[in-house]
């Protein structure tokens, strides 16, 4: 028998049963993709949980906790008590919960499973904001003006970086990301104020003190980059979305491809985070997230996890994400090489919530009544059914629709057929708020900044 290295990691990386460490939605949609790969499923839930769907469709399901997301679904020795006794042999964390924490990973790997996502000091890296920066600036790829290192304590150099990079700046704790521990400066007599402010919620809420400093940005879209890599040198990135719906940092409306940007000027910045992958180490799938303003691309973050927004990409580039994940895990050389990457027509997704359409606040109870859409180019990803409770101790989402058609306009007159089929009761949703939404003009020509909803919003109030 050949003992090469590469065949006994082969073999460290084999498994048949995977739990899934979350719930809802995405915990179906990673079900699905094991069945798809011949592998047997672990749910695990909380007593909120018990009754759920997606525990019966599981091959097995253990209740490792009380309904608080702390006490269960982030309890990281309940659930590698559970992979142990479910004799799982790998860990899908989702998104969410456990998904980017590195302690997780490294602890799952020292327990024997394999962790479905990239190697712990992978996710550290990232998870550090300055570290992922200097990354990236290493690999060539663009990235917001300012240092990639941690700021200085002496007030005086920290305006002579504030001058050179230009008011107004943007103060980021390292430990923050998705938009916690941000404050912008708008001209040099509130500098010093702003950066005591954010390193004191920095220390509370990340631990670290650590601040970095950026050009602020007042008008740009969030477009980002979904690549998959594998664990011997192969990377691809599989084209670019547009996440610039959003209120409060939560995403409300995402598309692949972003709208108005030419192959040529994405192209060099695909191509760098391709390079940044192979340069890290990088395995399985991650999204590099982007700021774009007047025709550039400036880095911000780098997600380590499987998105939410997943399913426009898979609609346009014909790959499983999901199942692409779980095969680099397993060891697999990626079967896709960037020549065989292809953009077809145009995707949306819609996230429906269930909350208080107008002041958003979760709304739980019993889904009285559901009617979800059908067709061509049509896809819906959920966990609920009528009948169904929606708790009150987790995120909202309660379905995703997700729509496929050969151009945007196409894919936002499916998307308006769509809603107009989704029918729930008995709880408050979004929905008439995406309707609404997809009939807006400017929505409609594309190229709608980071600011553009709640803009909307403020509008909609007031008339
Ligand atoms: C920025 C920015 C402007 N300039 N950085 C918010 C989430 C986090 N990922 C980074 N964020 C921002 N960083 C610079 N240098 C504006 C935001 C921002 C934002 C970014 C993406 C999507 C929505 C947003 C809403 C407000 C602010």
């Amino acid at each position: 028998m050949p003992e090469t290295s590469e065949l006994s990691a082969a073999a460290g990386h084999r498994f048949d049963t995977v739990l899934i460490a979350n719930r809802g939605e995405i915990a179906v949609r990673i079900q699905r993709a094991c069945r798809e790969l011949g592998l047997k499923t672990v749910a695990i839930c909380s007593e909120a949980d018990r009754e759920a769907p997606y525990g019966s469709t599981a091959d097995s399901l253990l209740c490792i906790g009380p309904s608080s997301a702390a006490k269960s679904y982030l309890n990281q020795d309940a659930i590698l008590l559970a992979a142990s006794l479910a004799g799982a042999g790998a860990i899908h964390p989702g998104y969410g919960f456990l998904s980017e924490n590195a302690a997780f990973a490294s602890a799952a790997e020292k327990a024997g499973l394999v962790f479905i996502g990239p190697t712990a000091s992978s996710i550290a890296i990232m998870g550090d904001k300055i570290s992922a920066k200097r990354a990236m600036m290493a690999a060539g790829v663009p990235c917001v003006p300012g240092p990639d290192t941690a700021l200085p304590d002496d007030p005086a150099t920290i305006e002579r970086i504030a001058l050179e990079i230009g008011y107004p700046v943007i103060i980021k704790a390292a430990g923050g990301g998705g938009g916690r521990g941000m404050r912008v400066v708008p001209k040099a007599d509130v500098l010093h104020e702003a950066i005591a402010l954010t390193r004191e919620e920095a220390r509370k809420a990340f631990g670290s003190p650590s601040l970095y400093m950026e050009k602020f940005l007042e008008h740009p879209r969030h477009i980002e980059i979904q690549v998959i890599c594998d664990d011997h040198g192969n990377a691809v990135w599989l084209g670019h979305r547009d996440c610039s719906m959003q209120r409060r940092h939560q995403k409300v409306v995402e598309e692949a491809p972003a709208a108005g940007i030419v192959p040529d000027i994405i192209q060099p910045v695909g191509m760098a985070c391709v390079q940044a992958c192979l340069q890290i180490g990088y395995r399985g799938v991650g999204t590099f997230e982007f700021l774009y303003e007047d025709g550039a691309f400036y880095f911000i973050e780098m997600n380590t996890r499987l998105q939410v927004e997943h399913p426009v990409t898979e609609m346009t580039s014909g790959v499983d994400i999901v199942q692409a994940q779980i095969r680099a895990a397993q060891g697999h050389v990626l079967d896709l090489a960037q020549g065989d990457v292809t953009c077809d027509g145009h995707s949306f997704e819609c996230r429906i919530n269930a909350e208080d359409p107008e002041t958003f606040l979760p709304s739980a109870g019993v889904v009285t009544h559901l009617a979800l859409p059908t067709g061509r180019g049509i896809r819906v990803d959920t966990h609920i059914h009528a009948g169904y409770k929606v708790s009150p101790y987790y995120d909202s989402l309660i379905a995703k629709l997700i729509v496929h058609a050969p151009t945007r306009a196409e894919a936002m007159a499916r998307m308006r057929e769509a809603l107009a089929g989704t029918e729930v009761e008995g709880i408050s949703t979004n929905i008439p708020f995406l309707r609404a939404l997809f009939e807006d003009g400017a929505f409609a020509q594309g190229e709608t900044d980071i600011h553009y909803l709640e803009q909307w919003l403020k509008l909609r109030r007031a008339a």
